[in-house]
């Protein structure tokens, strides 16, 4: 039987009108917050020729123009923050499209709001004060532990900090302090069935019996093949760092789609072509506006994800609007391993070595429910004629460089020069091979 417990029933049930108006006043006042404060809106509003006043209805939000991770680049680290940093009392960050990163803060309010709304969709997703979660996302800066960390303490659950890696420990300590919930990507609770199925580890050992996974693209294949391998209710929830990391959006237990908490953050889809506004119902880009942070708002963040929304009613009796398991990206970002990999930044790194000629190809695969990153890449005669030990100090240089600036291993492969398919037009430089 489906759990009906809701964490804030107040909002999560509000009737769509009040819910309409509280968005309006909300972003009203984000969008004073940001012209006041942030330079980059302030110039983006005058040259859109709008002023915070002109806003009369929800949907003159369409006459804004969007903001991107390219913005956040231009900016950084602190140039989007729309407080001192005296009031930021926390800093994560997320893969930028180069070398550097994108910075996110948090004021104290900020970290609050984020607690509420992860404890929301881990609520959702059945989680109660008697749940003994286990955090398998790597703390650090991103933003997946931490984020769920506090939601699950605010709930009154017993949290294990696990972080990632090391798998026979995690399964030990599993076992051991029998977890009844377990955090981490969806691609990770494979490994974890993988490698608890090869030990020949009894599933009557565990007490686990629900999963909250997020942070990557997984398909309805993959989580019935999660639930089957550990017995649990897998459920899905999305967030991205640039608009608070995890909370955004958490399925109930009815599993027909994630619910956006909509008080906090105002959904629009787009044609991500055109960047028109697309009538309810099509799928398209997401684009978020942060209806109530203090220190980092975004003002129609354009997320790439495609997906479509649904604002049929749910059994749950929560109004708050229904995304689709997202259905891909408007641009090349991959996710390896739960990490956000841009093909720029591994171009970055291949132009810095000497050696290394302008083409590569990245082949992404799936191999025994392991994401794996391989990239080809020409190399001048010199090196191709070389010998096999010169060879391999430069592989391993290369990968050493790719794993310290990706966050994530790829295998390098050496190939013949001109051996890349050349394309006319856009070059096709990434073959994922996974099934998502
Ligand atoms: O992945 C925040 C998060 C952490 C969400 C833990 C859920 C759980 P970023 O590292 O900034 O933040 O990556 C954001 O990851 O734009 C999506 O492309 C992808 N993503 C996140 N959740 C999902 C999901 C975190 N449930 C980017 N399904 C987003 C599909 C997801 N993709």
């Amino acid at each position: 039987m489906p759990d009906i417990r809701i964490w804030d029933p107040v909002h999560e049930c509000m009737g769509r009108d009040q819910l309409r108006q509280l968005q309006f006043d909300r972003l009203r006042e984000t969008l004073d917050r940001v012209y006041h404060n942030v330079p980059c809106y302030q110039e983006k509003f005058r040259e859109a020729g709008f002023h915070p006043d002109d806003l009369k209805c929800l949907d003159d939000l369409e006459k804004l123009p969007f903001t991107d991770k390219e913005d956040l680049r231009r900016n950084y680290p602190y140039g989007m923050f729309a407080v001192p940093l005296r009031e930021v009392v926390r800093i994560h960050s997320s893969s930028g499209t180069t070398g550097k990163p994108t910075v996110v803060g948090y004021s104290r309010k900020d970290l609050d709001t984020w607690t509420e709304l992860v404890a929301r969709f881990m609520t959702a997703a059945g989680v109660t004060p008697e749940d003994i979660v286990h955090i398998a996302f790597g703390y650090g800066l991103f933003t997946g532990a931490f984020g769920l960390h506090y939601g699950a303490e605010r709930i009154g659950a017993s949290v294990i900090p696990m972080s990632s890696g090391n798998t026979d420990k995690q399964l030990m300590i599993m076992q051991d302090y029998r977890s009844s919930a377990l955090v981490c990507t969806p691609s990770y609770a494979l490994t974890m069935a993988d490698r608890k199925e090869r030990a020949g580890i009894d599933r009557k050992s565990f007490d686990l019996r629900v999963g909250l996974f997020g942070a990557e693209p997984w398909s309805e294949e993959m989580r019935r093949e999660i639930e089957e391998r550990l017995d649990i209710i897998a459920t899905d929830n999305y967030g991205l760092s640039e608009v608070m990391g995890p909370g955004v959006a958490g399925e109930c237990q009815h599993r027909c789609g994630m619910h956006i908490f909509e008080d906090h953050f105002l959904a629009e889809i787009i044609d991500p072509d055109t960047g028109k506004v697309l009538p309810e119902g099509s799928v398209g880009e997401l684009v978020l506006t942060s209806l109530s942070k203090e220190a980092f708002p975004v003002v129609r963040y354009r997320t790439r994800d495609i997906t479509r929304l649904d604002y049929g009613t749910c059994e749950c009796g929560r109004t708050m609007v229904r995304m689709q398991k997202t259905m891909g990206r408007s641009d090349d970002m991959l996710i390896i391993k739960g990490v956000n990999v841009f093909p720029t930044q591994i171009e970055e790194v291949l132009f810095q070595m000497e050696g290394c000629e302008p083409h590569y190809l990245l082949v992404v695969d799936r191999v025994n429910n392991v994401d794996t990153l391989e990239v080809q890449v020409e190399v001048n005669e010199k090196i191709f004629f070389d010998e096999m030990k010169q060879q391999k100090a430069f592989v391993e240089a290369v990968e050493k460089r790719l794993a310290s600036t990706l966050g994530v291993g790829a295998r390098v492969k050496l190939v013949e020069p001109t051996s890349i398919p050349r394309h006319e037009g856009k070059a096709q430089r990434v073959i994922d091979r996974r099934k998502l």
